[in-house]
């Protein structure tokens, strides 16, 4: 949690502004959004979501 903490304080004075509240909003977002077209769907969520907590075992759903 501190490292998440430290990535968003991007000034590093210790509290987190609203621009920097909007630039993390913003870098999630984006992140979420794998083919870059301004919206999140499920399968971006989903996709997302595996991706970042289960690297690798991907064993659930092999087409
Ligand atoms: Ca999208």
């Amino acid at each position: 949690m501190r490292l998440t903490f430290g990535l968003l304080d991007t000034d590093g004075d210790g509290s987190l502004s609203e621009d920097e509240v909007h630039r993390a909003v913003g870098r999630i977002f984006s992140s979420v959004d794998e083919n870059g077209d301004g919206k999140i769907d499920l399968d971006e969520i989903q996709s997302f979501i595996r991706g970042s907590s289960i690297n690798g075992t991907n064993s659930e759903d092999t087409p």
